[in-house]
């Protein structure tokens, strides 16, 4: 009882780890030459960093035949792409005031982040 008791709570805490604290420590901040890759139920790099008030573009690699992959939605932005697989596609971004925007797959079990800020 108590083992289950204990498994329980480990459960619990994954979950919320998973879901409310777990932030991808790895930023992109080349902003030339973004490229993520979507793969394995993330996106790599997850969080992007781009300088505020000018046009970015940004390359989606989908290695992941899931069709869950397949769209990637800037819902901040209105934008919804189809991704290709195994097919490079450039996504083009107006230029954007600083904050954080975030992309998902349609279904939000990608998510990324694209950190907008000035120039220092
Ligand atoms: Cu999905």
């Amino acid at each position: 009882m108590l083992i289950i008791n204990i498994l329980g709570i480990l459960l619990i805490a994954g979950i919320v780890w998973w879901f409310w604290l777990y932030k991808p420590a790895d930023v992109s901040e080349n902003s030339s030459d973004l490229l993520v890759t979507v793969k394995n139920g993330v996106y790599q790099p997850a969080r992007l960093k781009i300088p505020a008030g000018e046009a970015a573009s940004i390359k989606f690699l989908r290695e992941e035949a899931s069709p869950c992959a397949g769209t990637v939605v800037f819902s901040d932005l209105d934008i919804s792409e189809e991704l290709p697989l195994n097919k490079q596609k450039t996504i083009n971004l107006p230029a954007l005031t600083p904050g954080t925007y975030s992309f998902t797959c349609q279904m939000q079990m990608y998510r990324g982040e694209l950190i907008v800020s000035d120039k220092p």
